[in-house]
């Protein structure tokens, strides 16, 4: 049933006035699909937004849930604890890579990225290194919506009407290379040298002056781009020089994106930091982690003002519920082994998505884990509006992509099956070539 008036939300990252004239409404969801308003099965091709990695209505988390609301609703986290955050957060460090062992939580990947950068100048701060203010994002990069995520953040819309932000924060040059990587299958053969662009930065500003970088491993909602082969490795390689801490925002590429529990371990690269959310519940109740190396926490234990070492947290820090439901969705990664599946849809997928090339206005084609997109070229004057019609027109047609600009993203859930992938990518192909 369609609410009655679609006035009085004001809905995110959506024209609402587009939107209001011809809805799209879901009404229900289970394994791959969602259900819609008209009660047609809709493939879900993007995990609905990077985040259902276990396919939709598992009812090992319906069941945690409830009985978790049952047996404890909520506990206020400072000064108390309830013992499932701690089994939660030993359950993270077992995934997590190896130095990686402590975990702060929060509610999105917003505030998992906001924990991460105040953890980062805290920790500078604690060690005796204060002048270690400076934060470095990259081009293109997307944080969530906070005011420190859109600082380092580098999409121009998503900074352009709020102000000047946080001040001392500077930007890596983004990876993109069309010219010379486009149709890349897996990572892009050329850029590795683009992590020098932090040199540049430390000859601008001086390695004192800065706290961290941070970028996604692989990012994701400008559209796609894997890293050059090379490129992540370096970059450690010159934070650590530096004495700059690294953080990944895992936001997206935890749990299982990349056939791996984290894109860290994909690269065989550990940054200081990582942020995670999204899958951590399979995005059933809202949680974020900043995962951080001993060293960091060590640190912030022995040279912190005390009594209170981070002057930081969330009335939902570790929320009892959201804890049933993270560790209902690790179980159901491990017990039917969705990482691995996700390594044989990965290279199944990658064959179907550049299948697509040849098909009219299509530029680009590229892939990474269980992630994939095909860009369409953009109208003249209308960026974007491409990607929505191709958006539009696969809804209509049983299938739910996603639009970044005129890039089409898929990342969908670990259970996907090949067939799936299949209709995901025709029915595509239909959308593309619907458009004028
Ligand atoms: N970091 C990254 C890398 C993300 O992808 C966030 C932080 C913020 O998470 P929250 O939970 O605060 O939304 C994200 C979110 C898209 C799209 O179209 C992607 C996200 C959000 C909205 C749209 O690709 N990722």
């Amino acid at each position: 049933m369609k609410p009655n008036n679609l006035e009085s939300l004001w809905m995110p990252f959506t024209p609402n006035k587009t939107f209001k004239k011809d809805p799209r409404i879901i009404v229900g969801a289970k394994d791959m699909h969602f259900i819609s308003d008209d009660g047609r099965n809709i493939l879900d091709a993007t995990a609905g937004l990077w985040c259902v990695n276990a396919g939709h209505g598992r009812k090992k988390i319906q069941d945690a849930v409830y009985n978790q609301i049952g047996e404890l609703d909520y506990s206020p986290p400072f000064q108390f604890g309830h013992p499932k955050q701690f089994e939660l957060a030993n359950r993270l460090v077992e995934i997590f890579p190896e130095e990686m062992n402590h975990v702060f939580f929060s509610n999105s990947g917003s505030e998992a990225v906001d924990s991460a950068l105040k953890i980062a100048l805290a920790y500078q701060r604690a060690r005796g290194k204060a002048s270690k203010t400076r934060l470095i994002g990259r081009e293109r990069g997307y944080h969530g919506v906070g005011f420190g995520g859109i600082s380092v953040g580098g999409m121009v819309k998503n900074r352009m009407y709020f102000g000047s932000m946080l001040s001392g924060v500077d930007h890596l040059r983004h990876t993109h290379n069309p010219e010379l990587n486009a149709f890349s299958k897996g990572l892009p053969e050329y850029g590795a040298e683009l992590a020098n662009d932090l040199e540049r930065l430390v000859q601008l500003h001086d390695a004192s002056t800065i706290a961290a970088v941070i970028v996604e491993p692989i990012a994701g909602s400008t559209g796609v781009l894997p890293p050059p082969k090379g490129y992540l490795k370096k970059l450690r390689e010159l934070c650590t020089k530096h004495d700059i801490l690294l953080i990944f925002d895992e936001v997206i590429s935890a749990f299982g994106r990349m056939g791996t529990p984290t894109a860290a371990e994909f690269f065989d690269v550990t940054p200081d930091i990582i942020c995670c959310a999204k899958a951590l519940t399979n995005a059933t109740i809202p949680m974020g982690a900043t995962v951080v190396q001993d060293h960091i926490y060590n640190s912030m234990m022995d040279h912190a003002d005390a009594p209170i070492e981070l002057f930081h947290g969330y009335t939902y820090s570790g929320h009892p519920v959201a804890c049933a439901a993270a560790l209902a969705s690790l179980d159901i990664y491990k017990e039917e082994g969705l990482f691995e599946s996700a390594v044989e849809s990965a290279k199944y997928m990658q064959e179907v998505a550049h299948s697509l090339k040849g098909t009219k206005n299509v530029i680009d084609i590229r892939n990474m884990g269980l992630i994939a997109a095909v860009e369409i070229e953009a109208r003249e004057g209308a960026i974007g509006s491409r990607g929505f019609e191709a958006m539009k027109k696969a809804w209509e047609l049983g299938v739910m992509i996603r639009a970044n600009g005129d890039t089409i993203a898929f990342s969908p859930p670990l259970i996907v099956k090949n067939e799936q992938i299949d209709e995901m990518f025709e029915t595509t192909k239909k959308a593309i070539e619907s458009l004028n």
